[in-house]
């Protein structure tokens, strides 16, 4: 068995598979950068979206973070970093869903507006509200469930839910409130979320690489 994660500390799509590495405990995992950058034809060799992370198992390409989580899950059953009532379990899964569709489609489609020089200040404004609204949906999601009363985004433990929601936290705290000064797009409830999920072990750990990844950037 050889296992090779293309990643980089500062994708949260790579957030969430480190995150399950860490809880699972799983070893013998080499943590790679994509041969020849994202998006180089070298990379898209390996996975055609030039995109990261992708999962080398046994010599076969394995692309999608939800989908490289669900292999290893499978692979390595115990911990489960799913709820075991499977009404639980689909609530997780709404939540990791939520997530990657509603916050982190619109949220990294205002990376290329970054600088103020070529800004379509428009365009942004448009993309925040569709992630304000995910955050919306993922807080109603939460509070319809009675299981979603802890520091967890679903049931007492850490689930794949948390590991998509809380690398895109990160995010919203440290890119668009920063670059775009919007504070705002966060519920108090999301907030309290935010700040109880952060102290976790295993979560931890991988926003601290985020965090340094980014300030590396920015001194760039
Ligand atoms: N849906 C993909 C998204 C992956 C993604 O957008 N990765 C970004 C980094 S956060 C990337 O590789 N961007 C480089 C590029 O598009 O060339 C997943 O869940 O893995």
């Amino acid at each position: 068995m050889s296992m090779t994660l293309y990643q980089s500390d500062l994708s949260p799509f790579a957030g969430r598979v480190r995150i399950q590495i860490r809880a699972k405990n799983i070893a013998g995992v080499a943590i790679e950068k994509a041969p020849g950058g994202t998006g180089s034809d070298e990379y898209k060799r390996i996975n055609p979206t030039g995109k990261i992370p992708v999962l080398m198992a046994d010599g076969v390409a394995i692309a999608e973070s939800q989908t490289i989580c669900d292999y290893l899950e499978e692979r390595f059953p115990t911990p489960s970093l799913w709820p075991t009532d499977l009404l639980a379990r689909a609530q997780a899964r709404m939540i990791s869903r939520a997530t990657d569709l509603y916050v982190c489609g619109p949220m990294f489609q205002t990376t290329a507006h970054a600088s103020r020089k070529t800004r379509d200040q428009a365009f942004v404004d448009a993309r925040l509200i569709e992630l304000k609204n995910g955050l919306v949906y993922i807080d109603a999601y939460r509070a319809k469930s009675d299981l979603a009363t802890g520091r967890y985004a679903i049931g007492g433990a850490l689930t794949l839910a948390d590991a998509a929601l809380a690398p895109a936290l990160f995010f919203v705290n440290n890119f668009v409130a920063t670059v775009f000064g919007r504070d705002d797009l966060m519920s108090d409830a999301m907030r309290g979320y935010w700040d109880g999920i952060q102290a976790d072990l295993h979560v931890a750990p991988v926003l601290q690489d985020m965090g340094a990844a980014l300030a590396g950037l920015r001194g760039k």
